[in-house]
């Protein structure tokens, strides 16, 4: 018998009311959209192209530390239920969902986190942002509330690195307002989800924190205490 015992941080599964300026959010999403209009005019490359197949942004938008901008004036519900998840790992994810081939498939975090080889965290949060007015109206993510440890995934049929076989019984999904965001930890299972009548389109914002002793060397983080990009050991020159 194991008897480490479990985190609880795993399991948390929160809706946060008002957690953003929504005009934040809607200058954040005009700003991926327009280059992403740009990016029309450019050769990607085949990471890029892919990124976008799948309804992700490409490296370079990922990387604009304009992204962060949101994070100041986030409320204090939403930066103190993060708990000690303080340090955002980069860049955050930007998910345009607008067809089904594009559905995140079951699967935790911890999954996706895991099939990121070294490159994995200890632990990791996710703060779930959409972007759009009205995105109770839309496609949005779906989570069961049976707590479950760590399942094994594997890799997906429509190209995203871990998912799982298996299908979740009590299954909860949130009525979001632009501004609202959800943070659920890393073994809380999710999928993208339509509810009835919803709108196949959506877009939104994955940021994901870890702790700051979890950090990897040699890798950005941005720190929400402090609102400045931090590696492991000493500053990074993001800042300069
Ligand atoms: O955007 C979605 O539908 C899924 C999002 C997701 O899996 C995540 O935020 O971790
Ligand atoms: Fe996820």
């Amino acid at each position: 018998m194991n008897a480490e015992v479990i985190d609880s941080s795993h399991y948390v599964l929160k809706h946060i009311k008002h957690a953003f300026d929504a005009k934040a959010l809607t200058t954040a999403k005009k700003r991926i959209f327009d280059g992403l209009i740009q990016c029309d005019q450019h050769p990607l490359t085949e990471r890029d192209k892919n990124a976008i197949s799948r309804g992700e942004a490409p490296d370079h938008l990922r990387l604009n530390t304009n992204n962060y901008d949101l994070w100041r004036y986030a409320s204090n519900e939403m930066t103190q239920s993060l708990e000690d998840f303080l340090w955002v790992y980069y860049p955050p994810q930007f998910r345009n969902i607008q067809r089904e081939v594009q559905e995140v498939r079951w699967h935790q975090d911890a999954g996706f986190n895991k099939a990121l080889g070294d490159k994995a965290h200890a632990q990791i949060m996710t703060c779930f942002i959409p972007l759009d007015e009205n995105p109770q109206k839309r496609v949005t993510v779906q989570f069961s509330e049976e707590i479950q440890p760590y399942l094994q995934h594997s890799p997906t049929s429509n190209g995203f690195a871990a998912g799982l076989e298996q299908d979740f019984t009590k299954l909860i999904h949130f009525d979001l307002e632009l501004g609202d965001a959800i943070i659920f930890g890393d073994f809380v299972p999710h999928r993208t989800f339509a509810p009835q009548n919803s709108i196949w389109e959506r877009s939104s914002f994955e940021f994901r924190f870890i702790r700051k002793p979890d950090a990897l060397e040699k890798k950005d983080y941005y720190d929400l205490e402090r609102n400045i990009f931090v590696q492991k050991n000493g500053s990074s020159d993001l800042n300069d």
